[in-house]
């Protein structure tokens, strides 16, 4: 049974709304209930639990921001970054599937999307009929995606797209997929590519020890014939990708804190109840050290994510912002699995118990989205005016 209590040192709770307040209960229960009880069974088997694809639909974790009128949830920033963290408390694969439908397929269709395309694509994205995925990392270009190799060519009446995406999460299963190329003058562009196309194949990447739960596979284009009415025509250049991302780091800023909160809450309940030399180890000072220490981390965590969704709210959020809380964030995260597993001794490296699972996928959070060192690169850059990535 799932017994989670999720800590608040600083009464956060008061500063949220009664609105954001049902909704992360809502998504809260639905963890508790849906995902938790599967999901180290998944984990174990390597395989992404389908059966939880309409539960996140009903939490409204596919488009939580994106306007009802095109299916979201039509909420605001802070309940988009608490329904992640909720999720994350129960998996990181789990809500990395929900950051690539809602920030990085949903977003951008919907921002740089037609109008047929937004009617097209988002209702079904946000029910979790279409699953999306996105392409931008190359087996040859990581952190530097401006290098991408992915290129379409003008035929006329539809475009011929060839090159290979690694390290796609959703991939294997996607029915869509917003994949970023270069066109023939070497300008970036997104193009909406289906399942079924002639040309494009989606193989797993098999043999993760990390975000088992979530299923990660390449995207090939091999002459693959594109509409022409499937290129996102509102924004080019690799802004466009890395607007996308601004989201979906901002809502890994909140997951982050939701890992470390179920690994402190499992560490401090079995420091309680766990006693060596006659006493509960939380009675020895070594212990309790990691306890606080982690508490203060967490709470400091839970702060900034909260101010910062409150600037994203105002639209003021900047990308360097949203870098340092992404970076400190799972940072912080990792560092609190890392003690955690710690303190339940040998149980810690069991899959009674979810730190391990949380460590291992946090070693993929900590490298996706932009790696630990390029986020402190982003903020380098931010506070000198210097680039230092070249
Ligand atoms: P740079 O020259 O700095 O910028 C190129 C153009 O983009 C503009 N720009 C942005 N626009 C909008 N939003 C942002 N956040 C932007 N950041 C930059 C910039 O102004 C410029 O515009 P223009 O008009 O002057 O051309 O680009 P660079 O090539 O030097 O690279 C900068 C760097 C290293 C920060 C960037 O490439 C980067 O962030 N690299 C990390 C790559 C990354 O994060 N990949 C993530 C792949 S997706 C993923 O991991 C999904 S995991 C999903 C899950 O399961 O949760
Ligand atoms: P590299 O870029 O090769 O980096 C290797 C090391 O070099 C890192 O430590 C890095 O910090 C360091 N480094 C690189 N450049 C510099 C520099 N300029 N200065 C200092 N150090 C540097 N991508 C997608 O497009 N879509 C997805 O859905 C997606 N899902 C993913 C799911 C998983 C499970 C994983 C692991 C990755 C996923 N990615 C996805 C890819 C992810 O974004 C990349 O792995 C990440 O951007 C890093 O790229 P890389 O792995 O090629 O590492």
């Amino acid at each position: 049974q799932d017994t989670f209590q999720a800590p608040d040192y600083y009464n956060i709770n008061d500063l949220l709304t009664e609105e954001h307040k049902l909704i992360r209960e809502a998504a809260r229960d639905w963890v508790k209930r849906d995902v938790s009880p599967i999901i180290e069974d998944a984990a174990q088997k390597a395989e992404f639990p389908k059966s939880i694809i309409r539960g996140l639909s009903d939490i409204g974790a596919f488009g939580p921001y994106i306007p009802e009128e095109y299916g979201g949830a039509g909420l605001d920033q802070i309940s988009y970054g608490l329904i992640m963290q909720e999720i994350e408390r129960g998996d990181s694969g789990v809500r990395s599937t929900a950051s690539v439908q809602s920030s990085l397929v949903m977003f951008p269709i919907y921002a740089y999307g037609t109008e047929e395309q937004k009617k097209k694509y988002l209702p079904k994205l946000a029910s979790g009929e279409f699953m999306g995925s996105f392409g931008l990392t190359e087996p040859n270009h990581g952190s530097n995606p401006g290098g991408m190799t992915t290129n379409f060519k003008d035929k006329g009446d539809h475009y011929v797209l060839n090159g290979a995406k690694m390290w796609i999460s959703n991939a294997p299963f996607c029915d869509i997929a917003v994949v970023w190329a270069k066109n023939e003058e070497g300008r970036i562009h997104g193009l909406i590519v289906e399942r079924g196309m002639e040309g494009f194949t989606t193989p797993e990447t098999h043999n993760k020890w990390s975000l088992r739960a979530s299923a990660t596979g390449e995207l090939i284009f091999d002459d693959v014939k594109v509409p022409k009415e499937n290129l996102l025509p509102g924004k080019s250049g690799l802004g466009a990708p890395l607007s996308c991302l601004d989201s979906a780091r901002y809502g890994i800023a909140w997951g982050a804190i939701g890992a470390a909160m179920d690994c402190y809450d499992t560490a401090l309940r079995y420091a309680k109840e766990r006693i060596q030399f006659d006493k509960p180890i939380a009675a020895y000072q070594l212990q309790q050290k990691k306890l606080a220490e982690m508490i203060t981390e967490i709470t400091k965590a839970q702060l900034m994510a909260l101010r910062l969704g409150q600037l994203k709210n105002e639209g003021k959020a900047t990308t360097a912002q949203i870098s340092m809380a992404k970076r400190n964030n799972v940072e912080m995260a990792i560092n609190i699995a890392r003690e955690a597993r710690q303190i339940l001794g040998g149980m810690g490296i069991t899959g009674d118990y979810s730190i391990m699972r949380h460590m291992m996928n946090l070693e993929s959070v900590i490298t996706y989205e932009g790696t630990h060192d390029i986020h402190l690169l982003i903020t380098g850059m931010d506070i000198t005016g210097i680039p230092a990535f070249k």
